[in-house]
C-alpha cells in the first residue's frame, strides 16, 4: 500500500537492532505457572512430564533456529544462547524475541498431549521472554552458572519442603518455619535422617536442570551394521551425555574408506539433552565452539 496518504505511519516503526558482536541470551518463563501447574495437577516439587515437555519445546526451537548454540532449562524457564555473530533477523530485537517466545509457546502446547495424555489443557499456557546482551564470555558463563545455581538452591529447598509436608505431615507454614535459616548441609541432613533420602541420588534432571546443545550423532543405522565397538560408543554417548569425539570415528579399527565416507555423510549434529554441570569451567573447555565459534 506504499504511496497512500496513510503510509507515513510506517515511519513510526523504529529500528531496534541489537549491538553487533555481543552474546544474545534469551530467557523464556512460564506466565503464572504457579497457577498453571496447580490447575493441571503437576507433581510436587518436580513433575517429570512437565520438565520433559519443556525440554521438547526447547529442542524443537533449537532445531528450527540453528543460531541457538545452547539451551538451559529448569522449572518453568528456558535460556538460550545465540552465536555471537548471529545475523538472525538482522539482529532486530523485537523480531527475535517475539518469534522465539512464540515458537516456544506453540511447541509447548503442540506437544502437551504427548506428555500429558490424560490431562486436557484447561486454558492455554503462555510464556514471557527477555533478551539480554552480554559483552564477554565471562558474563555468559556466569549467566548460565547463575541459572544452574538457582536450580540447585530451589530444588533442594523444594525437595525438603515437600518431604516435610507430604511425608512429614507438616503444614506448609510449619515446613517453611522448619526450614527458615537452615543451610544447605542441614537440608541434606533432614532429608537423609527423617526421610531416608540421599539428595545427591535424586535424578540429575531435577538437581541440575537440562542442558541442550548440538552434539554429533553417528546415526544408528551405520553403528548397528558395522561395528560393535562403535555401537557401544554410541550407547555410551547417549548415556554418558558426553561430547562424542569426531576423531574416534576416523580412527576406529575396521573402518574402511567407504564406511568412513558413509559415516561422514550420516553424522549430523542433533540437539542433545544433558543434565551436566554447566557451572564448571570444564563444561566450556570441552566445548570451545560455544563461545569462540563464529
Ligand atoms: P511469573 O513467572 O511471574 O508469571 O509467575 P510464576 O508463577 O510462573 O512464578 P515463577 O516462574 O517464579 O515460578 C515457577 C512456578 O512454577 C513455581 O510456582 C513452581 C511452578 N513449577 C515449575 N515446575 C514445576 C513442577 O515440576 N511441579 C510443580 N508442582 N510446580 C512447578
Ligand atoms: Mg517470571
Ligand atoms: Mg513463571
Ligand atoms: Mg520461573
Amino acid at each position: 500500500m506504499a504511496g497512500t496518504k496513510y503510509a507515513y505511519v510506517k515511519n513510526f516503526e523504529l529500528p531496534d537492532p541489537l549491538l553487533p558482536n555481543t552474546f544474545i541470551v534469551l530467557r523464556v518463563d512460564g506466565h503464572a505457572f504457579h497457577r498453571f501447574t496447580d490447575t493441571h495437577t503437576f507433581a510436587k516439587p518436580n513433575d517429570e512430564r512437565g520438565l520433559l515437555l519443556m525440554d521438547h519445546a526447547a529442542r524443537a526451537v533449537m532445531e528450527e533456529y540453528k543460531d541457538i548454540v545452547l539451551g538451559f532449562g529448569e522449572s518453568d524457564e528456558f535460556s538460550f544462547l545465540l552465536r555471537r555473530s548471529t545475523s538472525m533477523y538482522n539482529r532486530r530485537e523485537s523480531k527475535i524475541l517475539t518469534t522465539l517466545v512464540s515458537h516456544f509457546t506453540a511447541f509447548y502446547i503442540f506437544y502437551w498431549s504427548t506428555y500429558f495424555p490424560d490431562t486436557p489443557l484447561q486454558y492455554p499456557p503462555t510464556f514471557d521472554g527477555r533478551l539480554v546482551l552480554y559483552p564477554s564470555q565471562k558474563e555468559v558463563k556466569d549467566y548460565f552458572a547463575w541459572r544452574q545455581a538457582d536450580t540447585h538452591i530451589n530444588n533442594l529447598y523444594n525437595t525438603v519442603f515437600w518431604a516435610l509436608v507430604q511425608q512429614g505431615g507438616q503444614t506448609t507454614t510449619e515446613a517453611h518455619a522448619t526450614l527458615r535459616g537452615t543451610i544447605s548441609s542441614q537440608k541434606h541432613e533432614i532429608l537423609f535422617t527423617r526421610f531416608g533420602v540421599n539428595y545427591n541420588a535424586l535424578p540429575s534432571r531435577y538437581r541440575k536442570g537440562s542442558v541442550l546443545l548440538r552434539e554429533i550423532d553417528l546415526g544408528t543405522e551405520f553403528v548397528s551394521h558395522h561395528s560393535p565397538l562403535l555401537e557401544n560408543a554410541h550407547v555410551a554417548v547417549n548415556n554418558s551425555e558426553n561430547t562424542f569425539p569426531l576423531d574416534l570415528v576416523a580412527d576406529s579399527p575396521g573402518l574402511g574408506e567407504t564406511n568412513f565416507r558413509a559415516t561422514k555423510k550420516r553424522r549430523k549434529a542433533v540437539v542433545q539433552v544433558l543434565h551436566d554441570d554447566i557451572i564448571s569451567d570444564e563444561f566450556w573447555e570441552k566445548r570451545p565452539m560455544l563461545l569462540n565459534g563464529e
